[in-house]
């Protein structure tokens, strides 16, 4: 039995932080960043059945092309996708009654819509990055045990190739889920490597006023190579889904609207357009 101060339930029975009962959620789940995204793409639903929000966690489940899909905003970065990706696993795969782990698992799949920078000249800003494989630099993940999961040759080869301090910790590599690839792959999306940094700012190579540990990162990532793979793009959350989805019997896909090219210094004109543009795409690919 799960104690009380692990599986944390809300006095009308939600889970803690996203304030959901089993009963709220889709099998097919989009995660945004933004709250105000999770709105953008129910504007597409024919209907919503249920809306709620709780700190940056808007949750809304409703209907598109006739599929219960559910839409929630994570927030920035991996320490909340630890918070999201348990809590939604929770509600499908634990009782809250008895508060033990159920007999048969339930796989949630997991559609991630969010802004990239792009660490290559030929990712162009307004296109589409699909993550086959992810590379997360940001350590949440090693609070579990991942040997099975993470891909150790790719790992030894990003730590060598970009001399990575390993004071800042281990990075880890971890692919999608295989299906989800196919049923999303398209001319849209280019496939890519995409590298989940804790922070925008210095742990993605800005320099705004503070001194950074490897001013030469963003270089060597984008001259990293592993059997003609080469890391296309930077975020926050990518390989911690990939991660937590991987071990908890999840599907997860990440699919990047790149706004930002760190090559070339440009930033989109219209993120918001080319934003819209990947929900389309990715609702016209879950149906
Ligand atoms: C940083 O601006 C945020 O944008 C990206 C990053 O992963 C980080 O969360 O994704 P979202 O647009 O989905 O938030
Ligand atoms: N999101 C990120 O995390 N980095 C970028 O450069 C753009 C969007």
């Amino acid at each position: 039995m799960i104690a009380a101060s692990e599986l944390i339930l809300n006095p009308d029975g939600s889970i803690y932080h996203l304030n959901l009962k089993p009963e709220n959620i889709a099998q097919d789940i989009i995660f945004v960043g933004d709250q105000d995204r999770v709105e953008k793409v129910t504007a597409y639903f024919e209907s919503i059945e249920f809306s709620t929000q709780k700190r940056e966690f808007k949750t809304q489940t409703g209907i598109y092309k006739g599929k219960r899909i559910t839409v929630i905003s994570t927030g920035i970065g991996p320490d909340n996708i630890d918070i999201v990706m348990n809590e939604l696993d929770a509600l499908v795969n634990i009782d809250f009654a008895t508060r033990k782990t159920k007999e048969k698992l339930y796989p949630l799949n997991i559609i991630r819509i969010g802004t990239s920078g792009s660490l290559q000249s030929s990712v162009p800003v307004d296109s589409f990055v699909m993550s086959q494989y992810a590379v997360g630099l940001d350590n949440m993940l090693h609070s579990y045990c991942i040997d099975s999961i993470s891909n150790t040759e790719i790992e030894s080869a990003f730590i060598e190739q970009t001399n990575w301090d390993l004071q800042k910790g281990k990075p880890y590599v971890i692919r999608c889920c295989k299906a989800l690839e196919d049923q999303f792959c398209s001319i849209e999306f280019q496939k890519g490597f995409t590298a989940t940094s804790g922070g925008f700012y210095g742990p993605q190579g800005r320099v705004l006023r503070l001194k950074i540990q490897d001013p030469d990162l963003n270089r060597k990532m984008d001259q990293f190579s592993f059997n003609g793979m080469q890391i296309t793009n930077l975020e926050m959350e990518t390989a911690a889904i990939y991660g937590l989805a991987a071990l908890l019997g999840h599907h997860a896909i990440s699919l990047n609207a790149i706004v930002a090219n760190r090559a070339d210094g440009t930033f989109s004109e219209n993120p918001h357009e080319t934003i819209d543009k990947l929900i389309r795409y990715a609702l016209y690919k879950l149906i």
